[in-house]
Protein backbone atom coordinates (compact mmCIF):
# COMPACT_ATOMS: atom_id res chain seq x y z
CA UNK A 1 0.00 0.00 0.00
CA UNK A 2 1.09 3.81 -0.72
CA UNK A 3 2.69 5.19 1.98
CA UNK A 4 2.57 9.35 0.08
CA UNK A 5 5.19 10.54 2.95
CA UNK A 6 4.69 14.31 2.29
CA UNK A 7 8.63 15.38 1.20
CA UNK A 8 9.99 16.70 4.08
CA UNK A 9 9.32 13.23 5.74
CA UNK A 10 11.58 11.93 3.42
CA UNK A 11 14.08 14.60 3.60
CA UNK A 12 14.29 13.77 7.27
CA UNK A 13 14.35 9.73 6.70
CA UNK A 14 17.35 10.47 4.47
CA UNK A 15 18.82 12.67 7.76
CA UNK A 16 18.38 9.69 10.18
CA UNK A 17 19.76 7.19 7.38
CA UNK A 18 23.33 9.14 7.19
CA UNK A 19 23.05 10.36 10.99
CA UNK A 20 26.46 8.22 12.27
CA UNK A 21 25.64 8.98 16.07
CA UNK A 22 23.32 6.96 17.82
CA UNK A 23 21.63 10.00 19.52
CA UNK A 24 21.48 11.75 16.31
CA UNK A 25 19.96 9.13 14.68
CA UNK A 26 17.37 8.51 17.38
CA UNK A 27 16.18 12.12 17.36
CA UNK A 28 15.84 11.89 13.80
CA UNK A 29 13.78 8.64 13.67
CA UNK A 30 11.53 10.53 16.16
CA UNK A 31 10.81 13.62 13.85
CA UNK A 32 10.74 11.47 11.39
CA UNK A 33 7.76 9.67 13.02
CA UNK A 34 6.15 13.01 13.95
CA UNK A 35 6.39 13.89 10.11
CA UNK A 36 4.20 10.46 8.77
CA UNK A 37 0.48 10.70 8.39
CA UNK A 38 -1.39 8.18 10.47
CA UNK A 39 -3.08 6.31 7.60
CA UNK A 40 -3.29 2.64 6.56
CA UNK A 41 -0.68 2.42 4.21
CA UNK A 42 1.60 3.66 6.72
CA UNK A 43 0.66 1.49 9.59
CA UNK A 44 3.35 -1.03 9.18
CA UNK A 45 5.82 1.52 8.85
CA UNK A 46 5.09 3.84 11.70
CA UNK A 47 5.53 -0.11 13.61
CA UNK A 48 8.67 -0.64 12.17
CA UNK A 49 9.99 2.54 12.79
CA UNK A 50 8.78 2.71 16.51
CA UNK A 51 10.83 -0.68 16.71
CA UNK A 52 13.74 0.90 15.40
CA UNK A 53 13.26 4.03 18.10
CA UNK A 54 12.56 1.73 20.91
CA UNK A 55 16.03 -0.57 19.98
CA UNK A 56 17.91 2.31 19.19
CA UNK A 57 17.10 3.97 22.56
CA UNK A 58 17.98 0.52 24.63
CA UNK A 59 21.28 -0.09 22.20
CA UNK A 60 22.18 3.42 23.96
CA UNK A 61 21.29 2.97 27.55
CA UNK A 62 23.00 -0.64 27.17
CA UNK A 63 26.17 0.95 26.15
CA UNK A 64 26.37 3.17 29.06
CA UNK A 65 25.85 0.08 31.80
CA UNK A 66 28.36 -1.73 30.01
CA UNK A 67 31.11 -0.32 29.73
CA UNK A 68 33.72 -2.27 31.43
CA UNK A 69 31.83 -5.44 31.77
CA UNK A 70 32.25 -8.28 29.19
CA UNK A 71 30.75 -8.51 26.06
CA UNK A 72 28.61 -11.58 25.05
CA UNK A 73 29.59 -12.70 21.64
CA UNK A 74 26.96 -13.34 19.27
CA UNK A 75 28.81 -13.49 15.53
CA UNK A 76 29.89 -16.37 14.20
CA UNK A 77 32.02 -16.83 11.28
CA UNK A 78 30.31 -18.93 8.63
CA UNK A 79 32.00 -22.48 8.09
CA UNK A 80 31.26 -25.20 5.59
CA UNK A 81 28.66 -25.36 2.74
CA UNK A 82 25.88 -23.43 4.70
CA UNK A 83 24.96 -21.74 8.04
CA UNK A 84 21.73 -22.90 10.21
CA UNK A 85 20.51 -21.52 12.80
CA UNK A 86 18.23 -23.54 15.32
CA UNK A 87 15.66 -21.16 16.51
CA UNK A 88 13.33 -21.96 19.09
CA UNK A 89 11.91 -21.31 22.67
CA UNK A 90 13.31 -22.35 25.83
CA UNK A 91 13.53 -25.94 27.06
CA UNK A 92 12.57 -27.27 23.67
CA UNK A 93 15.75 -29.36 23.06
CA UNK A 94 17.80 -26.87 21.40
CA UNK A 95 21.18 -28.10 22.67
CA UNK A 96 19.88 -31.94 22.98
CA UNK A 97 19.09 -31.50 18.85
CA UNK A 98 23.19 -29.95 18.39
CA UNK A 99 24.66 -32.66 20.76
CA UNK A 100 22.72 -35.18 18.65
CA UNK A 101 23.89 -34.19 15.34
CA UNK A 102 26.86 -32.45 15.47
CA UNK A 103 30.21 -32.54 17.50
CA UNK A 104 29.52 -29.57 19.57
CA UNK A 105 30.23 -29.52 23.51
CA UNK A 106 26.80 -27.93 24.65
CA UNK A 107 25.09 -27.87 28.13
CA UNK A 108 21.56 -29.76 28.41
CA UNK A 109 19.50 -28.99 31.13
CA UNK A 110 15.88 -29.04 32.62
CA UNK A 111 16.16 -25.26 33.86
CA UNK A 112 14.99 -22.47 31.36
CA UNK A 113 17.45 -20.51 29.48
CA UNK A 114 20.79 -22.33 29.63
CA UNK A 115 21.95 -21.52 26.20
CA UNK A 116 22.84 -17.87 26.40
CA UNK A 117 25.24 -17.09 23.91
CA UNK A 118 25.23 -18.81 19.88
CA UNK A 119 26.86 -22.68 20.02
CA UNK A 120 28.46 -23.94 17.01
CA UNK A 121 28.49 -27.69 15.95
CA UNK A 122 29.23 -29.34 12.54
CA UNK A 123 26.57 -31.75 10.74
CA UNK A 124 28.32 -33.86 7.76
CA UNK A 125 25.83 -34.61 4.69
CA UNK A 126 27.17 -36.72 2.20
CA UNK A 127 30.88 -34.48 1.25
CA UNK A 128 29.47 -31.34 2.61
CA UNK A 129 29.09 -29.85 6.12
CA UNK A 130 26.46 -27.65 7.63
CA UNK A 131 27.22 -25.35 10.58
CA UNK A 132 24.63 -25.78 12.53
CA UNK A 133 24.24 -23.14 15.11
CA UNK A 134 21.91 -23.30 18.03
CA UNK A 135 20.48 -19.47 19.20
CA UNK A 136 19.66 -18.25 22.32
CA UNK A 137 15.57 -19.16 23.06
CA UNK A 138 13.37 -16.76 21.09
CA UNK A 139 10.97 -15.29 23.73
CA UNK A 140 7.75 -13.11 22.58
CA UNK A 141 8.93 -9.51 21.92
CA UNK A 142 12.09 -10.51 20.52
CA UNK A 143 11.83 -8.11 17.77
CA UNK A 144 11.74 -5.80 20.28
CA UNK A 145 14.51 -6.39 21.89
CA UNK A 146 13.42 -8.69 24.77
CA UNK A 147 15.97 -11.29 26.12
CA UNK A 148 18.81 -10.57 23.10
CA UNK A 149 16.13 -10.62 20.94
CA UNK A 150 17.76 -8.46 18.55
CA UNK A 151 21.62 -9.83 18.47
CA UNK A 152 19.15 -13.22 18.59
CA UNK A 153 17.45 -12.39 15.67
CA UNK A 154 20.43 -10.94 13.74
CA UNK A 155 21.94 -14.35 13.59
CA UNK A 156 19.02 -15.52 11.99
CA UNK A 157 19.24 -12.93 9.63
CA UNK A 158 22.93 -13.49 9.07
CA UNK A 159 22.18 -17.23 8.15
CA UNK A 160 21.85 -19.35 5.38
CA UNK A 161 18.91 -21.27 6.68
CA UNK A 162 16.70 -21.82 9.82
CA UNK A 163 15.15 -25.01 11.93
CA UNK A 164 12.32 -23.87 13.54
CA UNK A 165 12.43 -26.15 16.47
CA UNK A 166 8.85 -27.33 17.82
CA UNK A 167 8.19 -29.42 21.24
CA UNK A 168 5.72 -31.87 21.00
CA UNK A 169 5.20 -31.60 24.59
CA UNK A 170 3.73 -28.23 24.68
CA UNK A 171 1.02 -26.65 22.04
CA UNK A 172 3.48 -26.92 19.05
CA UNK A 173 0.91 -24.64 16.85
CA UNK A 174 1.57 -21.76 19.78
CA UNK A 175 4.87 -22.34 19.70
CA UNK A 176 5.46 -22.50 15.71
CA UNK A 177 3.25 -18.92 15.34
CA UNK A 178 5.30 -17.30 18.14
CA UNK A 179 8.41 -17.67 15.96
CA UNK A 180 6.76 -16.82 12.72
CA UNK A 181 5.31 -13.99 14.47
CA UNK A 182 8.95 -12.50 15.68
CA UNK A 183 10.69 -13.12 12.60
CA UNK A 184 8.49 -11.28 10.38
CA UNK A 185 7.91 -8.37 12.65
CA UNK A 186 12.18 -8.32 12.24
CA UNK A 187 11.40 -8.97 8.47
CA UNK A 188 12.79 -12.33 8.19
CA UNK A 189 10.79 -13.64 5.15
CA UNK A 190 10.07 -17.68 5.36
CA UNK A 191 8.05 -17.65 1.99
CA UNK A 192 9.92 -16.73 -1.00
CA UNK A 193 9.00 -13.25 -1.96
CA UNK A 194 7.54 -12.58 -5.39
CA UNK A 195 10.31 -9.46 -5.32
CA UNK A 196 13.68 -8.41 -3.73
CA UNK A 197 15.02 -5.15 -3.72
CA UNK A 198 18.37 -4.73 -2.52
CA UNK A 199 19.36 -0.99 -2.25
CA UNK A 200 23.15 0.00 -1.48
CA UNK A 201 23.54 3.20 -0.86
CA UNK A 202 27.42 4.62 -1.49
CA UNK A 203 28.66 7.99 -0.48
CA UNK A 204 30.56 8.80 -3.43
CA UNK A 205 28.76 10.24 -6.66
CA UNK A 206 28.24 7.19 -8.67
CA UNK A 207 24.81 8.30 -9.30
CA UNK A 208 21.79 5.87 -9.23
CA UNK A 209 22.32 2.21 -11.11
CA UNK A 210 19.02 0.47 -10.87
CA UNK A 211 19.69 -3.70 -11.99
CA UNK A 212 16.76 -4.71 -13.08
CA UNK A 213 17.42 -8.84 -13.07
CA UNK A 214 13.86 -9.49 -13.32
CA UNK A 215 10.88 -7.09 -14.45
CA UNK A 216 9.23 -4.64 -12.96
CA UNK A 217 5.10 -4.58 -12.23
CA UNK A 218 3.06 -1.45 -12.52
CA UNK A 219 5.81 1.17 -12.74
CA UNK A 220 8.66 2.29 -14.99
CA UNK A 221 12.48 2.70 -14.22
CA UNK A 222 11.67 6.28 -14.44
CA UNK A 223 8.99 5.75 -11.59
CA UNK A 224 12.03 4.11 -9.56
CA UNK A 225 14.16 6.70 -9.66
CA UNK A 226 11.97 9.47 -9.60
CA UNK A 227 10.97 7.65 -6.02
CA UNK A 228 14.17 6.99 -4.74
CA UNK A 229 15.45 10.71 -5.65
CA UNK A 230 12.07 11.85 -3.42
CA UNK A 231 13.86 9.95 -0.45
CA UNK A 232 17.27 12.25 -1.56
CA UNK A 233 18.79 8.77 -2.51
CA UNK A 234 21.16 9.87 -5.48
CA UNK A 235 24.14 7.50 -5.48
CA UNK A 236 23.03 3.96 -5.02
CA UNK A 237 23.45 0.30 -6.39
CA UNK A 238 19.87 -1.02 -6.97
CA UNK A 239 19.14 -4.41 -7.23
CA UNK A 240 15.97 -5.25 -8.48
CA UNK A 241 15.19 -9.39 -7.90
CA UNK A 242 11.74 -10.86 -9.66
CA UNK A 243 8.77 -9.12 -10.21
CA UNK A 244 8.90 -5.77 -8.50
CA UNK A 245 6.19 -3.25 -7.83
CA UNK A 246 7.06 0.58 -6.29
CA UNK A 247 5.72 -1.05 -3.02
CA UNK A 248 8.38 -3.24 -2.68
CA UNK A 249 11.24 -0.67 -3.59
CA UNK A 250 9.61 1.82 -0.82
CA UNK A 251 9.88 -1.32 1.36
CA UNK A 252 13.27 -1.72 1.13
CA UNK A 253 14.35 2.01 1.41
CA UNK A 254 12.74 1.49 5.14
CA UNK A 255 14.90 -1.86 5.48
CA UNK A 256 15.41 -4.39 3.49
CA UNK A 257 13.23 -7.75 4.01
CA UNK A 258 15.79 -10.91 3.96
CA UNK A 259 14.50 -14.43 2.68
CA UNK A 260 15.74 -17.47 4.92
CA UNK A 261 14.40 -21.05 3.69
CA UNK A 262 13.54 -22.65 7.35
CA UNK A 263 12.31 -26.57 8.12
CA UNK A 264 10.60 -27.29 11.30
CA UNK A 265 11.93 -30.35 13.80
CA UNK A 266 9.83 -31.94 15.72
CA UNK A 267 11.43 -32.70 19.21
CA UNK A 268 10.35 -35.09 22.18
CA UNK A 269 9.19 -37.77 20.03
CA UNK A 270 9.06 -39.89 22.63
CA UNK A 271 6.36 -37.62 25.18
CA UNK A 272 2.63 -39.77 26.12
CA UNK A 273 1.10 -36.94 23.31
CA UNK A 274 3.92 -36.49 21.12
CA UNK A 275 2.00 -38.53 17.98
CA UNK A 276 -1.15 -36.42 18.47
CA UNK A 277 0.35 -33.35 18.89
CA UNK A 278 2.57 -33.95 15.27
CA UNK A 279 -0.90 -34.26 13.73
CA UNK A 280 -1.69 -30.81 15.20
CA UNK A 281 1.53 -29.10 13.88
CA UNK A 282 1.08 -30.81 10.34
CA UNK A 283 -2.54 -29.46 10.10
CA UNK A 284 -1.55 -26.09 11.06
CA UNK A 285 1.83 -26.23 8.98
CA UNK A 286 -0.41 -27.18 5.81
CA UNK A 287 2.32 -28.29 4.04
CA UNK A 288 4.12 -24.33 4.10
CA UNK A 289 6.73 -26.38 5.75
CA UNK A 290 8.86 -29.86 5.49
CA UNK A 291 8.74 -31.25 9.02
CA UNK A 292 11.67 -33.81 10.50
CA UNK A 293 10.46 -35.19 13.23
CA UNK A 294 13.81 -37.21 14.65
CA UNK A 295 14.53 -38.60 18.00
CA UNK A 296 17.45 -36.32 19.14
CA UNK A 297 18.91 -39.41 20.92
CA UNK A 298 19.38 -40.78 17.66
CA UNK A 299 22.49 -40.08 15.76
CA UNK A 300 20.80 -41.93 12.81
CA UNK A 301 18.25 -38.61 12.08
CA UNK A 302 21.68 -36.75 11.22
CA UNK A 303 21.23 -37.81 7.94
CA UNK A 304 17.74 -37.12 7.32
CA UNK A 305 18.14 -33.34 8.75
CA UNK A 306 21.17 -33.21 6.76
CA UNK A 307 19.22 -34.43 3.88
CA UNK A 308 15.95 -31.94 3.93
CA UNK A 309 18.71 -28.82 4.62
CA UNK A 310 20.24 -29.29 1.74
CA UNK A 311 16.72 -29.36 -0.30
CA UNK A 312 15.27 -26.81 1.29
CA UNK A 313 17.99 -24.57 1.41
CA UNK A 314 18.01 -24.33 -3.21
CA UNK A 315 21.87 -25.50 -3.72
CA UNK A 316 23.80 -27.22 -5.70
CA UNK A 317 27.16 -28.77 -5.72
CA UNK A 318 29.25 -28.87 -8.50
CA UNK A 319 32.60 -30.51 -9.04
CA UNK A 320 34.84 -28.57 -11.20
CA UNK A 321 37.69 -30.30 -13.59
CA UNK A 322 40.84 -28.92 -15.14
CA UNK A 323 40.93 -29.66 -19.22
CA UNK A 324 44.38 -31.56 -18.97
CA UNK A 325 43.38 -33.44 -15.78
CA UNK A 326 41.59 -36.53 -15.43
CA UNK A 327 39.76 -36.09 -11.94
CA UNK A 328 37.64 -33.45 -11.11
CA UNK A 329 38.19 -31.60 -7.51
CA UNK A 330 37.35 -33.46 -4.65
CA UNK A 331 35.86 -30.33 -2.95
CA UNK A 332 32.41 -29.45 -4.46
CA UNK A 333 31.89 -25.48 -5.50
CA UNK A 334 28.22 -24.65 -3.85
CA UNK A 335 25.97 -22.78 -5.89
CA UNK A 336 22.24 -22.07 -6.34
CA UNK A 337 20.30 -23.84 -7.48
CA UNK A 338 19.34 -23.39 -11.53
CA UNK A 339 23.06 -21.66 -11.99
CA UNK A 340 24.10 -21.30 -15.11
CA UNK A 341 28.01 -21.82 -15.91
CA UNK A 342 28.26 -18.15 -16.19
CA UNK A 343 27.44 -18.02 -13.02
CA UNK A 344 29.76 -20.25 -12.27
CA UNK A 345 32.55 -18.93 -13.74
CA UNK A 346 31.72 -15.87 -11.93
CA UNK A 347 31.77 -17.33 -8.59
CA UNK A 348 35.37 -18.60 -9.63
CA UNK A 349 36.55 -15.18 -10.55
CA UNK A 350 34.93 -12.46 -12.03
CA UNK A 351 38.04 -12.39 -14.65
CA UNK A 352 37.69 -15.89 -15.77
CA UNK A 353 33.68 -15.04 -15.95
CA UNK A 354 35.19 -12.85 -18.43
CA UNK A 355 37.28 -15.21 -20.31
CA UNK A 356 35.38 -18.21 -20.63
CA UNK A 357 33.72 -19.37 -24.06
CA UNK A 358 32.15 -23.00 -23.32
CA UNK A 359 32.26 -25.76 -20.74
CA UNK A 360 32.55 -29.67 -21.03
CA UNK A 361 30.10 -31.07 -18.65
CA UNK A 362 29.59 -34.84 -17.42
CA UNK A 363 26.10 -35.79 -15.78
CA UNK A 364 24.45 -38.81 -15.04
CA UNK A 365 21.20 -37.05 -16.46
CA UNK A 366 22.56 -36.14 -19.81
CA UNK A 367 22.40 -38.84 -22.51
CA UNK A 368 25.98 -38.81 -23.34
CA UNK A 369 28.94 -37.13 -21.21
CA UNK A 370 31.07 -34.92 -21.80
CA UNK A 371 28.40 -32.64 -23.47
CA UNK A 372 30.02 -29.16 -24.99
CA UNK A 373 27.93 -26.59 -23.46
CA UNK A 374 27.10 -22.48 -23.59
CA UNK A 375 27.90 -20.35 -20.72
CA UNK A 376 23.69 -20.41 -20.32
CA UNK A 377 23.58 -24.49 -19.58
CA UNK A 378 21.75 -24.51 -16.52
CA UNK A 379 23.69 -27.03 -14.10
CA UNK A 380 22.38 -29.49 -11.35
CA UNK A 381 23.64 -31.15 -8.16
CA UNK A 382 27.28 -33.47 -8.99
CA UNK A 383 28.14 -32.04 -12.47
CA UNK A 384 31.46 -32.42 -13.61
CA UNK A 385 32.26 -28.66 -15.42
CA UNK A 386 35.63 -28.31 -17.39
CA UNK A 387 35.45 -24.47 -18.15
CA UNK A 388 37.16 -23.43 -21.06
CA UNK A 389 38.65 -20.28 -21.53
CA UNK A 390 39.22 -17.59 -25.02
N1 LIG B 1 11.55 -36.59 26.87
C1 LIG B 1 12.43 -35.91 26.17
N2 LIG B 1 13.10 -34.91 26.75
C2 LIG B 1 13.99 -34.22 26.01
C3 LIG B 1 14.23 -34.52 24.63
N3 LIG B 1 15.15 -33.66 24.17
C4 LIG B 1 15.46 -32.85 25.20
N4 LIG B 1 14.77 -33.18 26.32
C5 LIG B 1 14.85 -32.55 27.64
O1 LIG B 1 14.38 -31.19 27.59
C6 LIG B 1 15.12 -30.38 28.49
C7 LIG B 1 15.69 -29.18 27.75
O2 LIG B 1 16.63 -29.63 26.80
P1 LIG B 1 17.73 -28.67 26.14
O3 LIG B 1 18.28 -29.41 25.00
O4 LIG B 1 18.67 -28.17 27.17
O5 LIG B 1 16.78 -27.49 25.66
P2 LIG B 1 17.17 -26.06 25.06
O6 LIG B 1 16.13 -25.74 24.07
O7 LIG B 1 18.57 -26.07 24.60
O8 LIG B 1 16.96 -25.12 26.33
P3 LIG B 1 17.69 -23.74 26.76
O9 LIG B 1 19.03 -23.64 26.12
O10 LIG B 1 17.77 -23.83 28.23
O11 LIG B 1 16.76 -22.64 26.33
C8 LIG B 1 16.20 -31.27 29.09
O12 LIG B 1 15.79 -31.71 30.35
C9 LIG B 1 16.28 -32.44 28.11
O13 LIG B 1 16.73 -33.63 28.72
C10 LIG B 1 13.50 -35.62 24.06
O14 LIG B 1 13.63 -35.96 22.87
N5 LIG B 1 12.63 -36.25 24.86
MG1 LIG C 1 20.18 -24.93 25.11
Amino acid sequence: MPTNLPAEAKKKWNEAFLARNPRKKLQCLQEFLSLVPKHKGTEKLRAQVKTKIATLRREIQDKKRRKGKVHRKFFIEKEGASQIVILGQTNTGRSSLLAAMTNANVEISDYAFTTREPVPGMLPFEDLQFQIIEAPALIEGASEGKAWGQQTLALARNADGLILLVDLSKDPCHQLNLLLDELEKARILTRKPNASVEINRTHIGVGLRILVMGSLVGCTLRDVERLLKSYKIRNAVVKLNGRATLDDVEDSIFESSVFRPAIIVASKLDVKRAPERLKELESCVNDRFKIVAVPSIDKSGGEQLGEELFKSLGIIRVYTKQPNRKESSPDPFIIRKNSTVAELAQQIHSDFARRSSYARVWSKRLPFSPRKVGLSFVLADKDVVEMHVR
